[in-house]
């Protein structure tokens, strides 16, 4: 009963646009805490600072305070938010531990409403935000649901190429001693798991980010269960499956994880998103290579899927789909001059723009932009002779001031010539120092803000 009043609450506040679920995704460490930290912290500093000039109903005045509420869905841990404000803060900084599960944090934010509607019910309104992270990897695994066993299987066989069949080795060494009709061995579906997981782990180490299953690299709470532990196996359409056979464990492993795990995401956390925001690294595989940057942009186009709800979708069978805007957001944006910003948005549009384009995205507004969630430089300019040359300086992780000029950011899919001739090189700084008092240092949150929901403080 409980339950159902809180949903009853909730539904009543949404249409009185009262409240807002917006979803943080992205690939692992495109950036997702780091956003939200800032995102929580600037929100919480906004009555005391002009830290958001670009964020319309910060500028106004017209945002008297924001605080922490406890969240309403009990089932999801609590995002971090304080763990993340002490490493930050620590002497020396340091970035935010990784998380690796889906977690969610809730701010109400009390504010002077101009539409005429809400003026009717006082001079001032609230709005509760929830604020969800999830791993993009889970949305690597959408096609899933329309896949058989088999099926999947071939599609993985067919994408061991180039560099993923030499990663492959050792666990296709292992499918040699594998036989699909022998009676269940338990020990050796485990082991065999087991190095197919290790094969998905060495290709997100190579920046290589399409891994399917997802949650085999970012496991969650289901870390070592048994949903977690098949692999594909590559067998003629008609061969029959015989009862109680290794084969017969890895279809119906395969069935539970398509229902308990990837099912059950879209409908119990997907379904609840308004906004969302998905954030982009593109520098790391313009550090990495060509096979990264390229795999980089398979899987956005894969994250997309999620996002169109054709009238035949297996998403609009599962549930009334209402994210009705998204952002964007290539991330780290201080790792490159000021100068190279707008590169690196066209660079990011024409990795989304082609897909988004050719796709029936209904009702969805979208949007791309740059950001830095916690700025860890200051940008300026260096002279050499009577010229001056855009730099960065800030402090590497293990405590070296420095003073750089990372690269030109390609403002087109690069060729290969890029690698070959330049290339990109980006250092990790560490955070700046900054007071507990203080907003932290961004770039453009106010600007994600605004186009998050701008529309719902009015
Ligand atoms: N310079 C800079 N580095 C960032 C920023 N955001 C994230 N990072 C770096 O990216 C790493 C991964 O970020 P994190 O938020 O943990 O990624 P997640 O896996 O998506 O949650 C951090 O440890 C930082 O090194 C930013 O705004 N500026
Ligand atoms: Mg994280």
């Amino acid at each position: 009963m409980k339950q159902l009043t809180q949903e009853m609450n909730d539904l009543l506040s949404r249409t009185m646009d009262s409240h807002v679920r917006i979803a943080v995704t992205g690939l692992s460490r495109a950036g997702k805490t780091a956003f939200i930290s800032s995102l929580v912290n600037q929100l919480l500093h906004t009555s005391t600072h002009d830290n958001l000039p670009l964020f319309a109903a910060a500028r106004d005045k017209r945002v008297i305070g924001a605080k922490r509420e406890p969240q309403s869905n009990m089932l999801v841990p609590r995002f971090a938010y304080d763990q993340a404000m002490e490493q930050i803060h620590a002497t020396p900084p340091t970035w935010p531990e990784p998380t690796r599960d889906v977690s969610e944090i809730r701010l109400a934010v009390k504010y002077r409403p101009i539409k005429r509607t809400k003026k009717l019910f006082g001079s001032t309104a609230t709005l509760n935000i929830d604020i969800i992270d999830y791993p993009g990897e889970w949305l690597l695994d959408l096609p899933l649901l329309d896949m058989d066993f088999n099926h999947w299987s071939q599609s993985q066989f067919t994408a061991l190429k180039g560099v993923r069949a030499d990663l492959a080795k050792q666990w296709l060494a292992q499918m040699e001693r594998f036989d699909p009709d022998a009676p269940l061995d338990e020990k050796q579906i485990t082991q065999i798991s087991s190095s197919y997981s290790d094969f998905l782990f060495a290709c997100k180490d190579h920046g290589l980010h399409w891994v399917q299953p997802g949650r085999f690299v970012l496991p969650g709470e289901l870390e070592g269960a048994p949903v977690l532990q098949f692999f594909p196996c590559r067998v003629e359409p008609e061969h029959k499956v015989i009862k109680g056979s290794n084969l017969a464990i890895l279809k119906a492993r395969y069935r539970e994880y398509q229902q308990k795990v990837v099912k059950a995401f879209y409908k119990h956390h997907f379904s609840t998103f308004d906004r969302q925001i998905v954030l982009v690294d593109c520098l790391q595989p313009l550090n990495a290579g060509q096979d990264s940057f390229n795999d980089m942009r398979q899987a956005l186009e894969q994250i997309m899927h999620s996002f169109r709800y054709g009238r035949s979708n297996v998403l609009k069978r599962l549930f009334a789909p209402r994210i009705d805007k998204i952002l964007f957001a290539a991330t780290k944006a201080d790792h490159v001059t000021p100068e190279q910003h707008n590169n690196l948005v066209s660079l990011l549009q024409q990795m989304v723009h082609p897909a988004w384009q050719t796709a029936c995205y209904e009702n969805i507004e979208m949007s791309c932009m740059t950001l830095a969630s916690i700025q860890a430089t200051e940008a300026g300019f260096i002279a050499q002779g009577d010229q001056s040359y855009p730099a960065l300086r800030g402090v590497t992780i293990d405590g070296q001031s420095l003073t750089v000029f990372p690269g030109d950011v390609p403002k087109t899919r690069p060729e290969k010539a890029y690698w070959q001739q330049q290339g990109f090189d980006f250092i990790d700084f560490r955070p700046m120092e900054n007071s507990i008092d203080e907003p932290l240092p961004h770039i453009r949150i106010d600007k994600a803000l605004e186009f998050l929901i701008g529309d719902k403080l009015k």
